[in-house]
């Protein structure tokens, strides 16, 4: 089963200048790409791009090595993803065949290092789900049940930053040609902890456990190290090429769920 590391050497040298000062967007692994912001617009999702998130680096010290100047290999370091803002979403698409349309996955499982956020789900049948609330308490793996045959996910922040890692997926299992009617009468349950159907009456059930992780996070992008980074941002923004944070957007990432 695929999982999304954000260690990938090969994948961290495809970024703007390696994602040394961690700023990234459109990282791509195992044909995976996660990407700032919804694309294309769904007004049934809140939250808004920000031009860019962070790959944190796991190692403690070496973003401030990369500060410094320091020669470092970034792209042997492994790295975490956070969000950049407390509004931030940001979409996973699985393409294996590269033809620039997504392809059906099975979300499965995600390490929540430190914050919580939410995960949303688009089922191919375009229907949305989400799973709410998926909190670290520490260092929590959770998984992930019924964010099946799903086109995209998103990782949407709650007013905070949050570090996740590892996100396990797997390709959608084949589907019948024609989906036959529902019978059970079930639609709209909701699942245990963190668990809700936030979608159309069809949507599929949405579970989520938590378990500890066997390991406290060695590192992740602390507060502090947060604030640097957006202190430093206007430079490194530019010099990479990414849009700076505040860049006005289109008006549907500023949408509310209905
Ligand atoms: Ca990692
Ligand atoms: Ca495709």
């Amino acid at each position: 089963m695929p999982t999304i590391t954000f260690d990938d050497p090969a994948a961290l040298a495809n970024l703007a200048g390696a994602a040394r000062f961690t700023f990234a967007n459109n990282y791509t692994e195992s044909d995976m790409s996660v990407a700032d912001g919804v694309s294309p617009a769904d007004p049934r999702l809140g939250g808004r791009a920000h031009g860019h998130y962070h790959l944190g680096y796991e190692h403690p010290g070496i973003l401030e090595q990369v500060i410094q100047g320091a020669t470092i290999d970034v792209t042997a370091e492994p790295r975490s993803l956070s969000n950049h803002f407390g509004d931030h979403i940001i979409q996973l698409t699985y393409d294996p065949n590269h033809d620039g349309v997504p392809d059906p996955f099975d979300l499965t499982g995600i390490d929540v290092l430190s914050g919580t956020l939410n995960v949303g789900v688009e089922f191919a049948s375009g229907d949305i789900g989400v799973f709410n609330n998926l909190a670290s308490d520490g260092g929590s793996r959770w998984s992930l049940s019924g964010g099946t045959n799903i086109i995209r996910a998103t990782l949407e922040a709650t007013g905070s930053i949050f570090t996740v890692d590892n996100i396990a997926f797997a390709a959608a299992a084949p589907q019948p040609p024609t989906t036959p009617a529902k019978e059970d009468g079930q639609h709209g349950h909701c699942g245990d902890e963190g668990a809700t159907d936030r979608g159309a009456p069809d949507s599929e059930t949405l579970m989520a456990t938590a378990s500890p992780l066997a390991e406290a996070p060695e590192g992740q992008l602390a507060p502090d190290e947060h604030d640097v980074l957006t202190a430093l941002s206007e430079e490194i923004l530019g010099a990479f090429g990414v849009e700076p944070p505040g860049t006005a957007h289109p008006a549907s990432h500023d949408a509310v769920i209905a």
